[in-house]
């Protein structure tokens, strides 16, 4: 099973060009760390981004609760992710009918599309809303998570809404790579959807307002994840940036190795 792989292993063999890169990027940067960046500033946005970015393959973004966002940012951003190499996954978590998602990833003032590599999708409105993505996405390169299940207390994401998420993707390998997902998905033995996981955190439980952590130990380990995705834990108030971006990304990675010795 792909758990018992390497990232480099699965990378070599993925039939998603988009997963492909970010699995060889995983693999040349031994990191598995994804920042979520959820500062309301482009000053603070660059300065963690330029700080952390050695330690990160993905990005995650929500780039609709930066104040003072324009298109320099885009630029900006898409200079880190060169100079840093990493991927950029903006978590715009769409919700709509195929054809107004088709407007809200390619349009807008954000044009999500056009510069970030992996964003997401709910199931709820059913399969229309990945054959609309697709339409503006495949054609870039681009790759799709959807949401099998979330991190937060009392979420929705279970059972045969979960399945029936699971068998969405199965049917669209082309341009979805993988869940959102609180444990590893793959079944089948030539399956391998990409497991990424938020709600980590090596010092707290929780955060007050419904998100729950787990170390990222619990996620790699015990629960096959591919990605563990770590925010405040990271950036959080009083925090040293740079010394958690290391702390996690050898948390992540020694996780893994872990995983695949086993
Ligand atoms: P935190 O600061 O590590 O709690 O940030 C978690 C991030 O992951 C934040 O950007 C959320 O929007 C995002 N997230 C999540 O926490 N849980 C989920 O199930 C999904 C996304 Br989907």
């Amino acid at each position: 099973p792909t758990n018992k792989m390497t990232y480099g292993e699965r990378a070599a063999k993925h039939p998603n060009a988009c997963a492909s890169r970010l699995l060889s990027l995983m693999e040349r940067k031994k990191t598995n760390l994804s920042l979520a960046l959820d500062v309301t500033t482009k000053k603070e946005m660059l300065d963690i981004a330029d700080k952390v970015g050695p330690y990160l393959c993905l990005l995650k973004t929500h780039i609709d609760i930066v104040d003072d966002f324009d298109q320099d940012l885009i630029e900006q951003l898409l200079v880190l992710a060169k100079k840093h190499d990493f991927m950029i996954f903006e978590d715009r978590k769409f919700a709509d009918i195929g054809n107004t998602v088709k407007h809200q990833y390619g349009n807008g003032i954000y044009r999500i599309a056009s510069w970030s590599d992996i964003t997401n999708a709910h199931g709820v409105p059913g399969e229309g809303i990945i054959t609309g993505l697709k339409e503006v996405g495949l054609p870039l390169g681009r790759g799709l998570l959807l949401l099998a299940e979330m991190s937060s207390k009392g979420a929705l994401t279970y059972g045969e809404y979960t399945t029936q998420t699971i068998e969405m993707a199965r049917r669209n390998q082309d341009f979805v790579m993988g869940f959102i997902t609180q444990r590893c998905i793959n079944e089948h033995p030539d399956e391998d959807f990409i497991a990424m996981t938020p709600g980590v955190g090596l010092d707290v439980t929780g955060d007050g307002l419904g998100q729950q952590y787990r170390t990222p130990r619990q996620v790699i380990v015990e629960n096959g994840c591919d990605l563990i995705i770590v925010g405040r834990g990271i950036y959080g108030k009083g925090r040293d940036v740079q010394a958690e971006g290391r702390r996690y990304q050898e948390a992540g990675w020694s996780a893994y190795e872990e995983r695949i010795s086993q």
